[in-house]
């Protein structure tokens, strides 16, 4: 792994599951000041500097952070299992959407619906492309279809993050075809 790579994972971490890690408190909507990031990440070990902070969020392959405006502010764009409300509006969703997943999570996906787990949304993908890089963090990776037009005609509300994930609460099994697994 790059030195970039961990420290964006460092990042991650601290914006979405554990500010005290670098010694923050999160905002309501999920900001940290820069500098207190830098200064934690540092306490913690992390030889993170301003300008390696601002790389990491220019070249992130997934856009995962976002800065504002003024750019002495800082916060993940997506993936928090901490309570934060991003005020992301409700968005009319494609009429499908993607969720990569393992095979072996299959049988209670199937019986439960797709769950946030230990974060605020269910992750889904405009691309089954995406998907497929998703599931295949956890295992053989499967993409499931999701109704997501039917979903929002049926009342459920969906969002999309500032990097294009798309978010909803929970996704009844009613609405989800998995096809084959994919092999490749
Ligand atoms: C599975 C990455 C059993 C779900 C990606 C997934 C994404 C169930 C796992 C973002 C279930 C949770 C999120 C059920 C769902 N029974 N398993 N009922 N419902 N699951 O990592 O979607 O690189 O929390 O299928 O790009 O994999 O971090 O979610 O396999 O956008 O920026 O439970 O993380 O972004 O795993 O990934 P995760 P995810 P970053």
């Amino acid at each position: 792994m790059s030195d970039l790579t961990a420290l964006s994972r460092f990042m991650s971490y601290a914006l979405r599951h554990a500010p005290e890690a670098a010694g923050l408190e999160l905002d309501g909507e999920g900001w940290a000041e820069v500098s207190d990031l830098v200064r934690g990440a540092q306490a913690a070990g992390h030889p993170l500097t301003d300008a390696l902070l601002r790389e990491i969020v220019r070249t992130s392959d997934k856009q995962r952070f976002r800065l504002s405006d003024d750019g002495r502010r800082i916060r993940a764009s997506q993936g928090h299992s901490v309570a934060v409300d991003l005020h992301l509006s409700p968005v009319v969703p494609p009429e499908t959407l993607f969720h990569g997943t393992a095979t072996r999570f299959l049988p209670s996906i199937q019986a439960e619906g797709l769950k946030p787990g230990s974060r605020q949304h269910v992750h889904l993908s405009d691309t089954e492309e995406t998907a497929t890089a998703v599931g295949k963090r956890h295992g053989r990776a499967v993409v499931m279809h999701v109704a997501a037009g039917a979903m929002h005609r049926d009342g459920f509300a969906f969002y999309r993050s500032d990097n294009g994930v798309w978010l909803t609460e929970h996704v009844p099994p009613r609405f989800l075809v998995a096809p084959t697994p994919d092999c490749r």
